[in-house]
């Protein structure tokens, strides 16, 4: 014992390079790797690497990539950054410009649709490759601590980019390493069960597994009709009659639970444990990875659910519950505070360790104004202030649990 925190009776692992902090999107971009940072500094202070073995991860090779993405996609990953973009782009087997698909859209995209304009999802930045190949070297390490069983869960917080296509980045995602981590699983495990808590659609996650009935993909989103800017809330699919691809043994294999704006932790807690809890039942999964996005948090900065810590959490209570091996990775999270302490709560979950709601501040790096701009009243577990007015009516989500049921 040290710190108060105690090793679980079950195999804990966490993957992480500090590299990842470094990077940059650009000034105004909402995605901030030192959301990591701060994850870090609260998992340490707390003392929760003596509950579980922590790697540093190494970056994960062009070949791996492969096993899902594009192979000139993967060669542009392996040699972008803002220097080479252009040059890249010359190159005649990389198409060198596409027109905006809005007329609105301001920014001009280059091929894959990465762009150097500040404005645009999936910029391209200094150290970028680097950092890509890095996050994704650390959930196939993840993983292979899984399949392996030298882990009974393994973590991720810098992985969980659920938009990457197989030739094209979106949503701040270039390398899908999620779905590397399930073809990967596939060799282990009959069937493996992918549930998304973050506030968007995992759409490339369920756009890859289409027409695989051995993986079955869960998601929980915002969404809606178009806004007043001509925009669905990214990205727009992940209606609840979207069940995977129709005429295929895939059919069925998909599920979407679009939720409106505001959701409450109660509200949330029904959903997810019913659907959950009935797709558990009838696919009999043999292992879960499960991307915890803290964007579905309150008072996030582009989310508008209103959970609570402790109701994120428990999603993934509820997954570790099951007893079968999870891998558990991260995504979105826009206010970084709040993302780190998110978490630093649930890897003390998988570590069966419960956290004092004091933060130990004297522990954690950091100057006088960082503290304060950063953990705010210095609590693990504040209470969100709404920000999103609830438009989620019980009757509709039951009616939606029922529609699912079937
Ligand atoms: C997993 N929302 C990723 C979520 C990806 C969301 C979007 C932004 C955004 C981008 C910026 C920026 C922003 C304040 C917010 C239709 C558009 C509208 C670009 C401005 N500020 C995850 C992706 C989503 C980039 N994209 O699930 C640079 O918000 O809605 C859109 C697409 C076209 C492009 N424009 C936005 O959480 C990790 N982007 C500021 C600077
Ligand atoms: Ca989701
Ligand atoms: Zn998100």
């Amino acid at each position: 014992e040290t710190n108060g925190i105690t090793k679980p009776r079950h195999k804990v692992s966490m993957h992480y390079n500090s590299r990842v902090e470094d990077m940059h999107f650009g000034k105004t971009h909402p995605m901030k790797p030192w959301r990591l940072t701060l994850t870090k500094h609260l998992v340490l202070g707390y003392g929760l690497q003596y509950a579980m073995d922590t790697y540093e991860a190494v970056p994960a090779g062009k070949d791996q990539v492969r096993a899902f993405h594009d192979p000139d996609y993967v060669d542009f990953l392996a040699q972008v950054s803002p220097q080479t973009f252009s040059d890249l782009c010359e190159m005649s087997r990389f198409q060198s410009h596409i027109p905006p698909k809005h007329e609105h859209d301001t920014v001009d995209l280059g091929p894959f649709n990465l762009s150097t304009s500040p404005g645009a999802d999936c910029p391209v930045f200094d150290g970028m490759s680097a950092y890509l190949f890095l996050y994704t070297g650390a959930t196939l390490a993840a993983t292979h601590q899984l399949t392996t069983g030298q882990s009974d869960i393994a973590i991720n917080w810098s992985g969980g980019l659920h938009h990457a296509h197989r030739a094209e980045a979106s949503g701040f995602c270039y390398i899908n390493d999620i779905v590397l981590a399930i073809l990967d699983m596939l060799r282990i495990y009959t069937r493996v069960l992918y549930i998304d808590i973050d506030v968007h659609h995992g759409d490339g996650v369920e756009e890859a597994f289409q027409r695989q009935p051995r993986v079955m993909t869960l998601s929980y989103h915002r969404y809606g009709p178009y806004d007043d800017t001509g925009h669905k809330f990214f990205p727009g699919t992940g209606d609840i009659t979207d069940v995977g691809l129709k005429g295929t043994v895939g059919e069925h294999f998909a599920l979407n639970v679009p939720i409106p704006s505001g959701i409450d932790d109660r509200q949330y807690k029904y959903l997810f444990e019913s659907v959950t809890g009935r797709a558990i039942e009838a696919f009999k999964p043999s292992a879960i990875v499960l991307q915890c996005g803290a964007d579905s948090l309150g008072g996030d900065r582009l989310g508008q659910f209103n959970l609570n810590i402790r109701q994120h959490g428990e999603c993934v209570a509820f997954a570790k519950r099951t007893g079968l091996p999870l891998l558990i990775l991260g995504g979105g999270g826009y206010t970084a505070r709040n993302v780190a302490r998110a978490w630093c709560h649930e890897t003390a979950l998988a570590t069966n360790n419960t956290l004092p709601d004091t933060i130990p501040l004297d522990i954690i790096p950091r100057p006088e104004a960082f503290q304060t701009r950063v953990h705010g009243d210095g609590k693990l577990y504040p209470t969100f202030q709404r920000t999103h007015p609830n438009e989620c009516k019980d009757s509709e989500l039951e009616g939606m649990v029922k529609k699912l049921e079937q």
